[in-house]
């Protein structure tokens, strides 16, 4: 208890500090260097628990403070205190979700939460299927494997020579985890067409209705459209009626990844950008995003009934034994590609609770209306240029500000946010990040999700990549 007690004491403390503006969000240093900085070395001889309280502070020490109100590198930050107790409780019960046996509250709470979701989509009476993942990855990966299967069902058992040659399409701006997915599935990834977008990074459907009939007259078999609800970089929202439409014209399986764009659902103020989810197949949602549930917290919901049953399933006799006493349904764990499931939902339910769909509401729009206000500050400002939705920006320092000679400015450009990220965590004031896309050099990405983030911590923002750029 005495032990517990200290644990608990440091971890009070660095919640207090995470959300002190005076506080770094990160006492940064080189590999090597944090290498030496302590002994993280494993040894045989165990430790005393003085010495293990000294190795909870240290990692605390290096960690970095998502929860600090001025950390914006990802797009999940932030720490809710109800989400932190949650965690705490799921750890303290320690279960696996795959049975009900062994998990008998949270697999209901899975339950009534992923029909919850599926009703805010728009699926009638909430009905469908569904399952919390190890992140957006794997919600999409699983989508690609139900719509394969749904194709085809024989590939379960007969793998991918029984089937024609696939091919999958997703917008150029798409998550990576497309590709993956398709080359773990076996499918490859020169499978996956890419859709072009437009300068707003929203997938052109009239492109993607080419590219379907382009790969169809070579003998292809077109079987899953990936829509995206919020691109990683822009936040761009494709066009989901128009790609619904295509769909269906061609009888592909839609899938949404919202992911990072999943939970604008729950705001009557910006549910409109994803007019159309509810023609989808699947839709991949992150409450670990936007809604800031602590890590992590993924889910995938599928319209149809049983599809997931009946394509993962292997009734495993030690786990799933089929003469249970109770309704084999709840035991959700075959449905899973994993046996061993973590619980995830009850951080989420236990949120939900504590803030109703409304506190939901009122966090997400208070991010969105924290994008508005930079959006604004910085379109008119001196040295700035902006994209669309995320706020995607550079800056442009006074040295490069002026230069005429454009190849040589945009050379100098690309280096600008890498340097004044380099500092940024050097200092360790906050933190936010930056990236290239097609032609265009390094550029910040600004997201807001973190809902301990404030108008005047967006202007601290602006004023700290002004200071630690003047120079260049
Ligand atoms: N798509 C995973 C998260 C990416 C990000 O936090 O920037």
């Amino acid at each position: 208890m005495t032990f517990l007690q200290e644990v608990v004491d440091i971890l009070l403390a660095y919640i207090m500090e995470s959300f002190d503006r005076s506080t770094k969000v990160i006492d940064f240093h080189y590999p090597n260097e944090l290498l030496q900085r302590n002994n993280w070395e494993l040894s045989d001889e165990p430790e005393t628990l003085d010495d293990i309280l000294i190795s909870c502070r240290a990692t605390l020490k290096y960690a970095i403070k998502t929860a600090h109100p001025r950390y914006f590198n990802q797009l999940s930050t932030g720490l809710d205190m109800v989400g932190l107790a949650a965690d705490w409780l799921t750890s303290t019960a320690n279960t696996n979700m795959f049975t009900y046996e062994v998990a008998p509250v949270f697999v209901l709470l899975e339950y009534v939460t992923l029909k919850k979701m599926r009703e805010i989509i728009g699926w009638e009476d909430g009905r469908g299927d569904g399952i919390f993942s190890p992140g957006g990855a794997i919600s999409n990966m699983y989508a690609m494997l139900l719509a394969r299967y749904k194709m085809f069902p024989e590939v379960k058992e007969k793998g991918m020579s029984s089937v024609p040659k696939l091919v999958a399409f997703t917008s150029e701006h798409s998550h990576f985890s497309i590709k993956k997915g398709a080359a773990a599935l076996g499918i490859g990834t020169e499978s996956v067409i890419c859709i072009k977008a437009d300068e707003r990074g929203k997938l052109i459907p009239s492109d993607l209705e080419r590219r379907i009939v382009e790969a169809k007259q070579k003998g292809y078999v077109p079987f899953f459209v990936s829509a995206t609800a919020g691109t990683t970089v822009y936040g761009a929202f494709d066009p989901l009626i128009a790609i619904s439409d295509i769909c269906k014209k061609y009888n592909i399986w839609m899938h949404v990844d919202g992911a990072w764009g999943g939970s604008l659902l729950m705001s009557r103020k910006h549910r409109w950008k994803l007019n159309g989810v509810e023609r989808a197949n699947s839709m991949t949602w992150n409450p670990h995003k936007m809604m800031a549930v602590p890590l992590q917290c993924s889910a995938l919901l599928v319209r149809e009934e049983g599809l997931m049953q009946s394509c993962n399933q292997m009734q495993a006799c030690y786990l799933f034994q089929q003469d249970k006493q109770y309704d084999l349904s709840y035991d959700t764990g075959d449905k899973a590609l994993q046996c061993g499931r973590h619980v995830d939902i009850f951080k989420l339910w236990l949120m939900w609770r504590a803030k109703g769909t409304i506190g939901f509401e009122a966090q997400i729009d208070k991010c969105l209306e924290l994008s508005e206000y930079l959006y604004n500050k910085i379109k008119d400002r001196d040295g700035y240029q902006m994209q669309h939705t995320n706020v995607c920006f550079w800056y442009l320092p006074p040295g490069v500000r002026y230069l005429e000679d454009k190849v040589e400015r945009m050379k100098r450009l690309h280096k600008v946010a890498p340097t004044i990220k380099a500092r940024m965590m050097e200092y360790g004031t906050t933190m936010v990040s930056y990236q290239p896309q097609g032609d265009k050099v390094n550029f910040f990405r600004m997201v807001i999700s973190n809902p301990a983030a404030t108008f005047e911590d967006i202007d601290f923002l602006i004023e700290e990549i002004e200071r630690l750029g003047q120079d260049l």
